[in-house]
């Protein structure tokens, strides 16, 4: 719910910048944002979605299935792979002033890496060192963004979004998966308790069919269009 305004400053910044704006679109599995993405086109934007075909064959390996078959054996694996290829997006260089990422390295490990630690899934040595690389990447690359769109959904909803869009690896997924998920993103994103809040979210009510979003959806991505025009 930020105003234009509140954009137009950090546009003020970003304008004596080569630094394209940069924009990671968070929340749940399930709340809508490939679809989000799928309303800016290439020629105004340069969109880099989750590389989930990655995560499905590291050379004839499906990650994301193992991940889900055995988490305690694969969880550190996956999310190793998942921190790589997400750096990669970061880094990715456009010559576009808007660039949009599903996702990023911050919800990785704020949201899915705590939230395997938190249930004993991942051991305290494998967090450490998830959470080594995380700060080394901090520290030596440039992963900062200057805005984060947060889809916020009701866990039951994505719970429904989930099991109807049937992916298979995620069949076996249960509600209390994505409600812990949910309750990470909030603290991250809206109460900013244990971590600091970044600077910048608009936080949209993805809770409707994803059918029934495209009004807010349009509303949004105008928003960040304009201010950067
Ligand atoms: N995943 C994970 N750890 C991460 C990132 C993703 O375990 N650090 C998993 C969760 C999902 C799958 O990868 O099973 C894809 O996750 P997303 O929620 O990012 O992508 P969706 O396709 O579900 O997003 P949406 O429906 O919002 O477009």
């Amino acid at each position: 719910h930020s105003s234009g305004s509140v954009l137009g400053k950090l546009h003020g910044d970003h304008a004596c910048r080569k630094k394209p704006f940069t924009v990671f679109v968070e929340g749940n599995i399930g709340c809508g944002k490939t679809t989000f993405l799928s309303y800016f086109n290439q020629s105004e934007a340069q969109v880099i979605a989750e590389p989930i075909e990655l995560w499905r064959n590291v050379n004839g390996h499906n990650l994301l299935g193992t991940l889900y078959e055995d988490p305690k054996r694969w969880g550190f694996l996956f999310q190793s792979y998942v921190q790589l290829t997400m750096l990669d997006m970061h880094l990715t260089q456009t010559q576009r002033s808007l660039k949009l990422m599903e996702r990023s390295v911050h919800s990785a490990r704020h949201c899915f890496v705590e939230n395997l630690h938190r249930s004993k899934i991942i051991t305290d040595a494998e967090m450490s060192v998830l959470d080594h690389w995380y700060k080394w990447i901090k520290t030596h690359a440039d992963v900062e963004g200057d805005l984060i769109v947060y889809l916020q959904t009701k866990p039951e909803v994505v719970y429904e979004r989930m099991r109807a869009r049937n992916r298979k690896e995620e069949n076996c997924v249960p509600l209390s998966y994505l409600q812990q998920l949910h309750e990470l993103h909030e603290e991250w994103l809206i109460q900013g308790s244990r971590i600091s809040k970044p600077t910048q979210v608009i936080v949209v009510d993805a809770n409707r069919d994803l059918d029934h979003m495209k009004g807010e959806f349009i509303r949004v991505k105008t928003l960040i269009v304009n201010e950067l025009s």
